[in-house]
């Protein structure tokens, strides 16, 4: 097998970036001749996951999910993004547990909800101030940043870092870590 697969797992609140730079990488990928497959909890959750609800025990199940597709990628010698909130700790880490060392690559979206909240993209903040959605991650459900993953992107309100230039930080990784 020429490429070696892997999960690059983008975690992180609403709004703050993880489909653009899931998008953005996956171009940069193939672009390089790679072959990339984005798996995106908000798609993934029209049709694989379609039966989940945003309740604890069911965003765990849709991680876990998620994760297990990601690893069929990475096997395949795929490099394999995933992009979801994926809010609490132990179900990140209950992903990693599924792949050799190295293999799984954690990226935190570093973004402050006061920027996600502004960007608004779908309205959903608003609705879940008002009271229309509940269990809103980052309004009234908690997100857990990582402690120590791979790589951080970070986005404050006065810096002009743009997709693709994130895109390229893991780029740099990749190659680094003999993936490219
Ligand atoms: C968080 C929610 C919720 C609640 C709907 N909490 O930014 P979006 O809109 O387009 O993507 C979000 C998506 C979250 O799905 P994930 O599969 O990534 O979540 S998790 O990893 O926690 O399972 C958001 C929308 O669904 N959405 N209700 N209550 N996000």
């Amino acid at each position: 097998l020429q490429q070696k697969g892997c999960v690059i797992w983008i975690t992180g609140l609403s709004g703050s970036g993880k489909s653009t730079v899931a998008c953005a990488l996956s171009r940069a990928l193939h672009a390089r001749g790679k072959l990339t497959y984005v798996l995106d909890g908000d798609n993934v959750r029209h049709g694989l996951n379609s039966d989940l609800s945003f309740k604890a025990k069911d965003r765990a199940e849709n991680i876990r999910r998620i994760g297990e597709v990601g690893k069929l990628f990475s096997d395949a010698g795929v490099i394999c993004i995933a992009s979801l909130i994926s809010p609490y700790r132990k179900d990140r880490a209950a992903c990693r547990a599924l792949f050799p060392e190295g293999d799984f690559i954690e990226i935190f979206m570093d973004v402050p909800l006061q920027i996600c909240e502004g960007r608004d993209p779908k309205g959903l903040y608003k609705l879940a101030r008002s009271g229309k959605i509940k269990g809103f991650t980052g309004v009234d459900d908690p997100y857990e940043p990582p402690l120590n993953c791979e790589i951080v992107l970070k986005q404050t309100e006065d810096d002009c870092t743009t997709p693709c230039n994130m895109a390229e930080q893991v780029v740099s990784y990749l190659e680094e870590k003999g993936y490219l």
